[in-house]
């Protein structure tokens, strides 16, 4: 089953979405008209992990997020809180939250438990090194072997620790350059084998922008379908996009002609 994940990142500095959503109202807002539009979650973030954005406190990142998650999942939508910290990540799971959507892999010391305990979903995505310092270095012997590595080892921590719902993510645009995400998008197929279901998110991502002449992320939606589709070719179960309601008219006429199964969304 395609599924759609719809982006809500509640943060001044994100590349895309950055401060259209910085008020928790405006937030939840968003966050509903996803929801309605489609998505099977609403993966809510509060820090940017583009290259080069700000780090900001676990304090800071818990306020921006709390409100939101805990409003939205009152309001009976499915959350995934996208965070790489075991604390925002454990006050999220309590406020509502579903799923743990994690960019660094399950890295952090004490994450796997918290989602163990909580009952919850992950996110396991493939990033090399830290958002600060993932583009200093994209040369891989072969990038969907190093990615398929991490993936399988992180799968296996993370059932033995009994987490029973585990997603596995390349991370299109984590210290890769545009070959990189271009191998990992053509040969998505062979992170079948890691036996999750793969998730990608390419929405809007820079890659797009190269391949276009330089397009500025508000131009980025075709390529973004384009990426999307590709992706479900190559297998990908779950898109993690900000334009829920585009992507899924375009996937079902995709997923129609292929004889896939589409995910209706959750909203009633
Ligand atoms: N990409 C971003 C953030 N979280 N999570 C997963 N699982 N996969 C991704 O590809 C992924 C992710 C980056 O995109 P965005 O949230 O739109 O921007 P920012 O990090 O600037 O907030």
């Amino acid at each position: 089953m395609i599924r759609l994940a719809g982006i809500l990142n509640v943060t001044p500095d994100s590349f895309h979405d950055g401060g259209r959503y910085g008020s928790a109202p405006d937030a939840v807002a968003q966050g509903m008209a996803l929801w309605e539009a489609g998505a099977d979650w609403v993966d809510v973030g509060g820090e940017s992990t583009r290259p080069g954005a700000a780090e900001v406190s676990p304090e800071e990142e818990a306020h921006r997020v709390l409100p939101v998650v805990q409003a939205l999942a009152e309001r009976g939508v499915a959350v995934s809180i996208d965070t790489t910290r075991p604390e925002v990540a454990r006050r999220a799971l309590a406020a509502g939250a579903v799923v743990v959507n994690d960019v660094m892999g399950l890295r952090a010391p004490g994450m796997l438990e918290v989602i163990a305990e909580a009952g919850a979903g992950a996110v396991i995505m493939h990033m090399r090194g830290t958002p600060r310092t993932m583009q200093d270095d994209t040369r891989y012997e072969d990038v969907v072997t190093e990615v398929s590595d991490f993936l399988a080892a992180q799968i296996e921590r993370a059932r033995a620790a009994g987490v029973s719902q585990v997603w596995a993510d390349p991370g299109i645009g984590f210290g890769k350059d545009l070959a990189g995400n271009l191998a990992l998008l053509g040969r998505l197929g062979e992170l079948e084998g890691l036996g999750a279901p793969l998730y990608v998110g390419a929405s809007r991502k820079s890659f797009i922008g190269r391949l276009s002449g330089g397009v500025p992320t508000e131009a980025r939606l075709p390529g973004s379908i384009g990426a999307a589709l590709a992706a479900v070719e190559g297998g990908a179960e779950v898109l993690r996009v900000h334009d829920v309601a585009e992507t899924r008219q375009a996937l079902a006429v995709y997923c129609g002609a292929r004889g896939l199964p589409l995910s209706p969304g959750r909203s009633p």
